[in-house]
């Protein structure tokens, strides 16, 4: 009689703190077990010479978002978490978007409905796109209630931005109901003014997207988030930090002891403006918000992983095919940079990339790691110590990871519904063989095995590393209108 329905045997785990040999017992789809010489599992995996990951938690993927047309997003939940767990993922957080005019609660259902063919477990986050009264007083604590505890606001992009009066209405809702923001800064006047000069001077290839919103637009806002969210004692997270001067403002802000955690993505540490020069429309590949920096920009983030002060790293997965009547050359082969479809596809190359990147070439440890890819997104987002790292009780959702074998990423390797990647080519060294969603391999050898609807939602209940921390600038408690 097994004692494990699965026993992981004489790999490396690590988590974000150790790193250390044991076997892992599994079973109903948790650890059970970490030690030497445990019993017997109905299956076993070797996994001598294999390094033993949490599986990553990617915390900001658009996958199968509808938006107006022509172009579509490329995935659904089926093929986008297909592609996450080919590279390691185990868990995705995606956004459930409101419709301007329109019910939050309705948008979430319907995003609800679409997550049904994940293969992974998944949680949301609100994007508000029109905050009124009555969806903040009267849909959001149902909302947060039922577990979507983290909103996202939009500083820019016509169809979604709100005024900076509406973002502190929500940093107030969010404070009352123990919900986190999220949050794109930039400065969108200043975008705009910059895109009216470029389109005027006839400057409008993809590489001059990176032209209309250069790294002021970013910094100046990330400034300004902080302080408001220093007015109100929110705590916030900053979405994509895409360079030094932005990464530094979130260190200003922590250095107050606020609560600000920053996010960077893989692109920010592997691509450049320069990738948007490419010839023709091949920029379109690169294309993002915030626009990819300079390499000075790559390596000070690096170091800001390194100090702490970026936390995690996602993909911001927001796949266009680059071809065909949805793709990115809809608006045809000359289109201007302001038709194209920001954002770039990255489930599956996020882990390999930062593994081969951070710690193969020895810019971070294994631990640092793993807390990029899964623990601190767990602690950050509720999902701990259920997922994000390798413990008694914890989710075995797991990556068996082999840190020499060397592969060259292609558009077939990563296995989404995308006809192209912005990491063609790539060498990375390191690679997950196999990837444990709850002790059932959703990877074998590459081979993708989880079933569609296999994932789980994760409903967030309140935690304490998200509590304001009770600090106001002045005298007065302007959320709940009180002197502090
Ligand atoms: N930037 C975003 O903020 N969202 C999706 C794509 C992108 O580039
Ligand atoms: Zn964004
Ligand atoms: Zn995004």
């Amino acid at each position: 009689m097994p004692d494990f329905d699965l026993v992981i045997r004489h790999g490396t785990v690590a988590t974000a703190s150790d790193v250390f040999a044991a076997d892992i017992g599994i079973a109903g789809g948790q650890v059970l077990a970490l030690g030497r010489n445990i019993g017997p599992g109905a299956r076993e995996i070797d996994a001598t010479g294999k390094l033993v990951l949490p599986g990553g938690i990617d915390s900001h993927t658009h996958i199968e978002e509808p938006r107006p047309g022509p172009t579509a997003n490329a995935d659904s939940f089926a093929s986008g978490t297909a592609s996450a767990t080919v590279g390691g993922t185990t868990t995705v957080i995606g956004f459930a978007r409101q419709a301007r005019g329109g019910s939050m609660a309705a948008g979430v259902a319907e995003h609800r409905a679409r997550a049904e063919q994940s293969r992974i477990d998944y949680g949301f986050h609100m994007i508000l796109t029109d905050p009124r009264p009555e969806i903040l007083t009267e849909e959001l604590p149902a909302l947060v209630e039922q577990g979507y505890r983290s909103f996202k606001i939009f500083l820019t992009y016509s169809g979604a931005r709100i005024t900076d009066g509406e973002a502190l209405r929500v940093m107030a809702a969010a404070r009352r109901l123990g919900a986190l923001v999220c949050i794109h800064a930039e400065h969108h006047e200043l975008i705009e003014f910059y895109t009216e000069a470029l389109v005027a001077a006839g400057y409008t290839r993809p590489v001059h997207h990176a032209w209309a919103k250069p790294m002021v637009v970013e910094a100046e806002c990330v400034h300004r988030v902080c302080r408001m969210a220093e007015a109100l004692d929110v705590p916030i997270q900053v979405f994509h930090v895409s360079g030094e001067e932005s990464a530094e403002e979130i260190e200003r802000a922590q250095r107050r002891g606020l609560k600000v955690w920053g996010e960077t993505c893989t692109q920010y540490l592997v691509t450049t403006a320069e990738d948007l020069d490419r010839p023709g429309l091949e920029g379109a590949k690169f294309l993002c918000s915030p626009a990819p920096r300079a390499k000075a920009d790559q390596a000070a983030l690096w170091e800001m992983i390194r100090r702490g002060v970026i936390g995690n790293v996602t993909s911001d997965h927001a796949p266009t095919r680059f071809g065909g009547p949805n793709g990115k050359t809809a608006f045809g082969e000359d289109a201007p940079f302001t038709k194209l479809p920001n954002g770039v596809p990255g489930l599956a190359a996020r882990m390999p990339i930062l593994f081969s990147e951070g710690v193969a070439k020895g810019r971070i440890d294994l631990p640092t790691f793993v807390a990029i890819t899964a623990t601190n997104a767990a602690k950050l987002f509720g999902l701990h110590p259920k997922k994000g790292t390798i413990a008694v009780g914890a989710d075995a959702d797991l990556a068996i990871w082999d840190p020499e074998r060397r592969v060259t990423i292609t558009r077939s390797l990563i296995q989404d519904a995308n006809d192209h990647t912005p990491y063609e080519g790539f060498e990375v060294t390191g690679w997950p063989e196999t990837t444990l969603v709850r002790g059932t391999p959703v990877v074998e050898n590459g081979r993708v095995v989880g079933a569609p609807g296999f994932g789980q939602f994760l409903p967030r209940g309140p935690y304490d590393l998200i509590k304001p921390r009770g600090v106001f600038p002045g005298p007065f408690n302007p959320v709940d209108g009180v002197p502090v």
